[in-house]
């Protein structure tokens, strides 16, 4: 369908479908569920939305389609784009970049070329499906020129853009080579969201600085004669439908059926995160290391669960050999024989068994250097109607702002994050109780369609 005919766009680097090539060469989808799909889902339905975005396969073709109301127009990339403008600029260059530089970033002009390039063909995709006066919602850090290219196709659209990544301190941005351009970008859009008040106080001094925008009323810029709005929108999770899960009588069996497969140990401490280098997997092996060989561990053992994430990406290659090298020590040196104290899965869980494995642990350790939000914590605190549990929870995550009833640590602090380690799995259930009850007052009253409705309101799409 290429029809100008949806009222409502949403725009991502991929689509909430997978396109997959079977052996015998034909094509077909599958879906992929997650978090922003299910809470866009009924606003997209109901308005006869449009989603655009890339299908996960490269160099295939595949021709737009409508589900339940929903149409799904694919961006096709070439395996040269997945290279250059996927895992190259935005993985290779913005990710760590955003991410404080925790990783250095590279700068290569053939990924800058190939970012403007895919930016420029979502923009035509979007311009295709938009009806008049459409409005669009573009996600994320993959599509940063997208808001300008398509505000220059097509004026009449109401263009917002949120970004899912922490927007680096300034210093660090004005690394990047193509800072103007990428500002400008952002700038075609009415509304800029991001997860926190440093995120908009970092872009809106970068969009003074580097282009022609003059700072507006507070949290506002005007640009080229228009009023471009600037927010903290932090996103959240599916609060009600995970803690319903967490309840049912087969995840609380899964449970305990887990706990009894690790021999059941008087403590059980989870990690759950993407494998990637911002999430500080290494900082939390370190502690629980070194409480072993203090001997302050107690009868405690560790489980991190590590989706498989850029696998094709050097540095994520380095990073998992490092990750899985350390289990293999810790185990070595503290294990007994069918009594590892440290579990590494690198595997995607389906969500029943992960909230078995949330409802099992008594310590969640989230310790990544940089975070936009972080999912898992808040997805901890919704699993967790019983008041148990200790969320440690590192300061340098989006959600510390709001999950302050958390044992923050500065993750680049060893002795901090072993204290704090140390203090949650002996810490006097009363005082978890209290922290774990005020952490879900904030976690089910702001969930993910509360989110996404804040940001619409902003933008101006009536309800
Ligand atoms: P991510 O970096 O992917 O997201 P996060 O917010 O923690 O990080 O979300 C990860 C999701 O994957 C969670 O829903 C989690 O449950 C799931 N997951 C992780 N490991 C898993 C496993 N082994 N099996 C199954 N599921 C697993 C980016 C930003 C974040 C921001 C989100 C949303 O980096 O900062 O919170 O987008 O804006």
């Amino acid at each position: 369908m290429a029809d100008q005919s949806a009222e409502f766009v949403v725009v991502a680097n991929r689509l909430p479908v997978d396109l997959e090539k079977l052996p015998d060469g034909t094509q077909r989808w599958k879906r992929s569920p997650g978090g922003l799909v299910t809470a866009l889902e009924p606003m997209l339905r109901s308005r006869e939305g449009a989603w655009v975005g890339w299908p996960g396969l490269a160099d295939a073709e595949a021709e737009p389609f409508v589900e339940d109301g929903l149409t799904l127009h694919p961006v096709m990339l070439t395996s040269k784009d997945v290279e250059d403008y996927y895992e190259g600029f935005s993985n290779g260059t913005l990710w760590p970049l955003y991410h404080d530089v925790v990783a250095p970033p590279a700068f290569h002009r053939h990924w800058w070329q190939a970012y403007v390039r895919v930016n420029k063909r979502f923009a035509e995709a979007v311009a295709e499906v938009a009806a008049p006066d459409a409005t669009v919602w573009i996600q994320d850090y993959q599509l940063q020129l997208l808001p300008a290219e398509l505000r220059a196709l097509r004026p009449d659209l109401r263009i917002g853009f949120f970004l899912h990544i922490p927007f680096p301190p300034t210093e660090l941005y004005q690394q990047l080579p193509w800072r103007k351009e990428i500002v400008e970008g952002l700038l075609g859009a009415d509304l800029v969201g991001f997860h926190t008040p440093g995120g908009v106080r970092n872009f809106r001094w970068l969009a003074t600085r580097f282009t022609d925008a003059k700072p507006g009323a507070r949290n506002e810029v005007t640009y080229e004669g228009r009023t471009v709005k600037l927010g903290a929108f932090p996103i959240s999770i599916d609060s009600a439908h995970l803690d319903e899960l967490s309840r049912s009588p087969e995840v609380q069996q899964r449970a305990k059926e887990i706990r009894n497969d690790l021999g059941n140990p008087e403590r059980v401490i989870l990690g759950v995160d993407r494998l990637d280098y911002t999430k500080g997997i290494d900082v939390r092996l370190r502690a629980f290391e070194e409480l072993l060989e203090e001997d302050r561990a107690g009868d405690t053992v560790m489980i991190q669960l590590a989706t498989p994430s850029r696998e094709r990406v050097e540095h994520y290659q380095t990073m998992r050999a490092g990750i899985e090298q350390s289990v293999g020590r810790i185990n070595g040196t503290f294990a007994r024989v069918g009594h590892p104290v440290l579990h590494y899965l690198h595997q995607s869980l389906p969500r029943d068994e992960l909230a078995a494995f949330f409802v099992a642990a008594d310590v969640m350790l989230v310790t990544p250097l940089r975070d936009g939000m972080n999912l898992v914590a808040k997805e901890y605190v919704a699993c967790r109607s019983d008041l148990g549990g200790v969320l440690v929870l590192s300061e340098f995550a989006g959600a510390a702002i709001e999950l302050k009833d958390s044992v923050l640590v500065n993750p680049h602090d060893t002795d901090g994050v072993k204290n704090a380690l140390h203090r949650a799995l002996t810490m006097p259930a009363d005082e978890s109780r209290k922290r774990m009850k005020a952490l879900r007052r904030q976690v089910m009253a702001y969930d993910v369609d509360r989110w996404a409705r804040s940001f619409l309101d902003a933008l101006g799409l009536p309800s």
